[in-house]
């Protein structure tokens, strides 16, 4: 008797050694401790045995359970601590492995020069106006002194929602929307998208940016204009940058000029850079048309202003000597990544 207890003490101590998961564990509780298990069919049994034996048999038994019981326990540790030990081995971080690289994006080029000219006009007094994308013909036109038969109101050029709705083609309905609400001083920038009906070609596009300018108060002069933009040119250019105005029309200006500085690379002389001219055209500007200030409310005869537009593209594009307008809006990083 005592032999087959011990070969079942050694059977299942081999089972419980070879246990490599809790499954392999339950099975062999149950082949040995289970309601119809090899050490539970002995006790079983203890009804066939004499009363002297019965309580010898019964503690062997109770002894053999306990053993296997004990191994149990033991195996479920071993088991375990093994998957522990291989949990933290799998998730041991090694901190001098070198990080994820993380790509960092860049100021759009046209955002790079348009924050300095913000800046420059923002440190001589001027705020920035804002006002809306899709505009009243209005606004756009009629309040800016161009007429009906305006070639700039051709819908060649402009972009209708309806008879009276357009895409704004400048960003001035800014300023004559400040100018209805806002009694003069008045001295404000506006930046912004504007768009015009052409076909797409290396300067052409139908989406582009301007900044506009625009002063009013008692006393304005062309030497303000002039004092002003030469001073712009010169933060934006650099100390020894020369300028010169030529006359020029606007419908909204009048007199109307437009703003160049001298060829940095010719001196004035003519090079490929300013194809000849020796001047690169940088603005237009001018004194308001007394009719645009009647038009918003002001009176010409108590005030003067002078206005000013600038095209955002061509003055980047004359900085980074970019020579397609389109590379600006197609979003290939490798164009993007050259400019800080
Ligand atoms: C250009 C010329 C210019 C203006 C824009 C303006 C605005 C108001 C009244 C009068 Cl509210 N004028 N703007 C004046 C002169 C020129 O832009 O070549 N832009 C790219």
């Amino acid at each position: 008797m005592k032999e087959k207890l011990n070969a079942i003490r050694e059977a299942a101590q081999a089972a419980l050694a070879d246990c490599a998961d809790a499954r392999a564990l339950d099975a062999v509780r149950v082949k040995y401790l289970g309601k119809k298990g090899e050490v539970t069919a002995l006790m079983k049994n203890m009804r066939n045995l004499s009363a002297e034996e019965r309580p010898v048999f019964g503690q062997m038994v109770n002894d053999l359970r306990a053993a296997i019981d004990d191994g149990l326990t033991a195996a479920r540790e071993r088991i375990e601590e093994a998957a522990l030990a291989a949990k933290l081995k799998n998730e041991t971080i090694d901190v001098t492995m070198p990080g994820e690289p993380v790509t960092v994006g860049r100021k759009h080029p046209l955002n790079v020069v348009l924050d300095e000219v913000k800046d420059i006009f923002l440190g001589m007094g001027f705020s920035i106006g804002e006002g809306p994308e899709v505009e009243l013909d209005y606004y756009n036109f009629e309040a800016l002194n161009i007429p009906k038969d305006h070639p700039a109101r051709d819908t060649q050029d402009t972009f209708y929602i309806s008879d009276n709705v357009v895409l704004r083609t400048q960003t001035s309905p800014i300023q004559v929307r400040t100018m209805e609400k806002q009694k003069p001083p008045i001295r404000i920038i506006a930046p912004g998208r504007v768009f015009r009906s052409d076909a797409v070609d290396a300067t052409h596009s139908p989406l582009f940016h301007q900044i506009e300018g625009l002063v009013v108060d008692k006393n304005i002069t062309m030497s303000d204009l002039k004092g002003i933009l030469e001073m712009f040119a010169k933060k934006l250019y650099g100390e020894q940058t020369v300028v010169r105005f030529r006359p020029h029309h606007f419908p909204f200006t009048e007199p109307s000029a437009e703003m160049d500085m001298q060829c940095f690379s010719c001196k004035g002389e003519g090079c490929r850079l300013c194809k000849g001219e020796g001047w690169i055209e940088v603005l237009g500007c001018g004194m308001v048309h007394p009719k645009v200030l009647e038009c918003c409310g002001i009176d010409p005869n108590e005030y003067s202003g002078y206005a000013f537009g600038i095209g955002l593209e061509r003055i980047v594009m004359g900085r980074y000597k970019i020579n397609d307008i389109r590379m600006f809006y197609e979003n290939d990083v490798r164009f993007l990544h050259q400019f800080d």
